[in-house]
C-alpha cells in the first residue's frame, strides 16, 4: 500500500506545529511549544499507524507560503487523504482570514473531485479561556459558513489545547480511525464488552497512544478521563521501558471515589497494542475487584483473538 498523506493546514500561528510536537512528545513538550518558530514551507516526517505508512504534512502558514501553495494546489495538496485544518480561537480577528484559506483550499479539492476527510481544529481552547461565550459565538459562526461544503465533505469538529494533551490526541486519532472503516466496530465491541465486566472504561492504544478504539460510561466526566489518561500514557512508558505485557494500577478521581487499572500489552503481528481497563473500586468488597481483574486478565486470549479479526 502506497503511504497515505496527511496535511495540517491554517494560518501561521495557528499552532499546528505546537500540535505535532505534542502528539510525537505527549511529554515535556511545553517549554518547546513556546519556542517554535514559524514554519518555513512545508516540513515533512512519517509514522506508522496500523502497519500503514503516514507521511504528515505541516504546511508553514505564512501568508507567501499559502500563496504558493494555492497557486499550484494539485502539486502541494493533490492527493491528500486526511487534512487537519487548525484555527486559533484565541484570534477572533482573523477568523474570516482563517475561514477564507479553508475556502480555496477545499474548492480546489472540489475542483479536483478529491474529497479528503477534514477535520478542523479549534485550537488554543484552553481550559482557562476567559471570554469562552464570545469564542464559542465564533466558532458557530465558523460552523455554519462551511456547512455549505458538509454535502461533499466530511467535516469533523474538534476543540484542541496543547494544555490538554488528550483533546490534541483524540482529534487526531479521530481523523486517523476515519481511514479505516472497520474502526468503529472497536469501539462498539468495547460497549459490549464493558458490560461483562463492569468496566467503566475500555481504550486501545497504539504504542504512540493513537485511540483505535475507546468506550466508556457516559457518567464519567471529562475531568476523570483526562486523569485517566495522564496516567495511562505514564504507565505506557513505563510498561515499555520495563518489557512488561501486564501492568495493573489503582488510583482515585478527586472526588475519592477509588479505581483500579489494567493495562494489557497484546502484539500483532509486530505491532504491539495496549488493551485499558478501568473498573470502579467496590470499597467495601475488595475481593469483587480483585476476582473482577482476574476475569479481565483471563480473557485476554480472546479479547486478543476479537480485536484482531476486527482491525486486521
Ligand atoms: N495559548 C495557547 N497557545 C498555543 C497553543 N498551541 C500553540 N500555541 C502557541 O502558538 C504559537 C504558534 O504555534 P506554532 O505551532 O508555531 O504555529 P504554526 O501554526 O505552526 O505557525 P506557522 O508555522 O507559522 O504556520 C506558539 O507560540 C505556541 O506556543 C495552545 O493550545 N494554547
Ligand atoms: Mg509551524
Amino acid at each position: 500500500m502506497s503511504p497515505k498523506k496527511i496535511g495540517f493546514l491554517g494560518l501561521d500561528n495557528a499552532g499546528k506545529t505546537s500540535i505535532i510536537t505534542g502528539i510525537t512528545k505527549k511529554f515535556g513538550f511545553e517549554e518547546e511549544v513556546l519556542n517554535l518558530s514559524p514554519t518555513r514551507r512545508i516540513d515533512r516526517d512519517t509514522f506508522k499507524f496500523l502497519g500503514v505508512e503516514f507521511i504528515r504534512m505541516d504546511f508553514g502558514g505564512q501568508e507567501q507560503y499559502r500563496d504558493q501553495y494555492l497557486k499550484n494546489p494539485s502539486k502541494y495538496l493533490g492527493g491528500a487523504d486526511l487534512i487537519y485544518y487548525v484555527v486559533d480561537v484565541q484570534d477572533p480577528d482573523r477568523y474570516v482570514e482563517s475561514i477564507d484559506y479553508l475556502d480555496q483550499v477545499l474548492l480546489f479539492f472540489k475542483e479536483i473531485q478529491e474529497y479528503p476527510p477534514i477535520a478542523v481544529l479549534f485550537h488554543k481552547f484552553d481550559p482557562d479561556l476567559e471570554n469562552r461565550k464570545e469564542i464559542n459565538q465564533k466558532i458557530l459562526t465558523m460552523k455554519q459558513a462551511l456547512t455549505k461544503y458538509s454535502n461533499v465533505f466530511d467535516i469533523f469538529f474538534f476543540e484542541t489545547t496543547i494544555y490538554d494533551i488528550k483533546s490534541v490526541m483524540d482529534a487526531f486519532s479521530s481523523g486517523l480511525t476515519l481511514l479505516f472503516n472497520k474502526m468503529e466496530m472497536v469501539s462498539q465491541f468495547f460497549q459490549e464488552v464493558s458490560e461483562n465486566y463492569n468496566a467503566i472504561l475500555i481504550a486501545l492504544f497504539d504504542a504512540k497512544g493513537i485511540t483505535i478504539g475507546e468506550y466508556y460510561k457516559p457518567h464519567l466526566q471529562l475531568k476523570e478521563k483526562l486523569k485517566i489518561y495522564d496516567l495511562y500514557i505514564e504507565l505506557q512508558r513505563r510498561i515499555s521501558n520495563e518489557d512488561r505485557s501486564l501492568y495493573e494500577f489503582s488510583d482515585k478521581f478527586d472526588d475519592g471515589r477509588r479505581f483500579s487499572g489494567i493495562i494489557e500489552v497484546l502484539t500483532f503481528g509486530q505491532i504491539d497494542f495496549y488493551l485499558l481497563f478501568i473498573v470502579e473500586e467496590d470499597e467495601s468488597d475488595l475481593e469483587k475487584t480483585v476476582n473482577l481483574l482476574d476475569k479481565i486478565e483471563a480473557a485476554k486470549p480472546e479479547m486478543e483473538n476479537l480485536i484482531y479479526q476486527i482491525i486486521q
